[in-house]
C-alpha cells in the first residue's frame, strides 16, 4: 500500500514550499476545496500533517476532524492563533519559524522607529505634494536622548535592543522573567513605560498579553511618547492608544500590526502622528524563503523520524515520533 504521508495545506503558501511538500508527501489544500466541510470529512481522516500560515486559527474543532494529526508545521514565529495546549493535550507537535526572521523584523522595528520619529513617510509625502517649493518640512522630534523600554526581550526583542545600542538609545526591558543581559530590568510593565520614552513592543500575542499595552502605560509613556509595535495587535488595546494620540498623551506611533488584521480603524489613518505598515516585518523574499526551508523541514524530519527542529515548547516531542 502506498504509504506516503498525506499532509494538508491550510491558506495559499508561497510556491516553492508547496512544490517541496508535493515531493515527498502527497499534498491537499484547503483552500482548493469548494466545499471545506466535505473535503474535510473525506481526507481529514487520513491526514498526518498540516501546514499552516501564522494567523490560521487551529483548533480543537479542526482537530477533531483529523484523527490521525501529528504534526502542526506553522509558517511564522508566533503561534497564538494554535490551540497548542488542545495540541499537546492530543499529542500533536506543533513547529514554527523562530530565528530565521529575527534580524529581518528587528530591521522593520528600527526602520518603523526612524520613520515615526523623524517621520520620514510624512515628509515623502510632503516633497511629493509640492509643498518643499513653499516652505521647508517642520523639525521633528529626535532619537537623541532617548530611552528605549522593550516589552518582551526574546529572540526578536534582543535583536531590536543590539540595534538600538549602536543607535546610541538607551535600553530596559519588561517581560516574565529577568535575563542574563546588561539591560535594566522592569518587573512591570508601567515601570518600564515611566522610565522610557519609547515603547517597543516584541512580546507574543495571545491571552496573558492582550491589551495590556493599555491607557495607563501609555500615560505613564508620557507625552514624547513613541510606541512601535511589530509583535501582535492583540497586545496593545487599540482603541486605549488610538485615543491617547488623538489628545497627545503620547507623540506618535509606528504599527506593523493590528487587533483585527487587515483590517486598521479608520481613527487611526486619519491621524497624522502614526506610521502603518501591512504586517510585513518578516515580508522579505530573503526571509520568507527561509520560513518556508523551516517549515518544510519541520515535516521532512518528523516523517524520517528525527526530532523537528524547532518544536514549539508547550508541544513536547514523543520519545518515537515515528509512525507505524
Ligand atoms: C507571519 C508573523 O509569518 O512570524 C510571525 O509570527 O507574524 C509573520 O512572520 C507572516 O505574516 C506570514 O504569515
Amino acid at each position: 500500500s502506498d504509504d506516503t504521508p498525506e499532509i494538508l495545506l491550510i491558506r495559499q503558501t508561497r510556491p516553492d514550499v508547496a512544490e517541496r511538500l508535493s515531493a515527498r508527501f502527497r499534498l491537499h489544500r484547503l483552500e482548493a476545496a469548494p466545499d471545506r466541510d466535505a473535503f474535510l470529512s473525506e481526507v481529514g481522516p487520513r491526514i498526518r500533517g498540516l501546514a499552516v500560515g501564522a494567523m490560521t486559527p487551529i483548533d480543537a474543532a479542526l482537530f477533531d476532524r483529523l484523527p490521525k494529526l501529528e504534526i502542526v508545521s506553522s509558517f511564522g514565529v508566533g503561534y497564538d492563533t494554535i490551540d497548542v495546549a488542545e495540541a499537546a493535550r492530543r499529542g500533536v507537535c506543533v513547529t514554527h519559524t523562530p530565528d530565521v526572521l529575527s534580524d529581518e523584523v528587528a530591521d522593520l522595528a528600527l526602520g518603523l522607529l526612524l520613520a515615526t520619529v523623524r517621520r520620514i513617510p510624512q515628509g515623502d509625502r510632503y516633497l511629493r505634494e509640492g509643498r518643499w517649493r513653499q516652505a521647508s518640512f517642520p523639525l521633528t522630534t529626535s532619537l537623541r536622548e532617548r530611552r528605549a523600554g522593550i516589552l518582551g526581550l526574546g529572540r526578536i526583542g534582543r535583536a531590536i535592543a543590539t540595534r538600538l545600542d549602536a543607535f546610541g538609545v538607551a535600553v530596559a526591558y519588561h517581560g516574565r522573567t529577568p535575563q542574563d543581559v546588561d539591560y535594566a530590568y522592569h518587573d512591570s510593565l508601567i515601570g518600564l513605560a515611566q522610565a522610557s520614552d519609547i515603547l517597543i513592543v516584541a512580546a507574543p500575542g495571545g491571552p496573558e498579553t492582550k491589551g495590556i499595552v493599555d491607557a495607563a502605560v501609555l500615560e505613564a509613556l508620557g507625552p514624547e511618547g513613541i510606541v512601535i509595535n511589530i509583535a501582535r495587535g492583540s497586545v496593545i488595546d487599540e482603541a486605549a492608544l488610538t485615543a491617547a494620540l488623538q489628545a497627545g498623551t503620547i507623540l506618535g506611533a509606528g504599527l506593523d500590526v493590528f487587533e483585527n488584521e487587515p483590517h486598521v480603524p479608520d481613527a487611526l489613518a486619519a491621524l497624522d502622528n502614526t506610521v502603518l505598515l501591512p504586517h510585513v516585518g518578516s515580508g522579505s523574499h530573503y526571509t520568507r524563503a527561509a520560513m518556508g526551508r523551516l517549515l518544510t523541514d519541520n515535516l521532512f524530519a518528523w516523517f524520517e523520524g528525527k526530532a523537528p527542529p524547532t518544536p514549539v515548547p508547550e508541544t513536547p516531542l514523543p520519545e518515537t515520533p515515528v509512525p507505524e
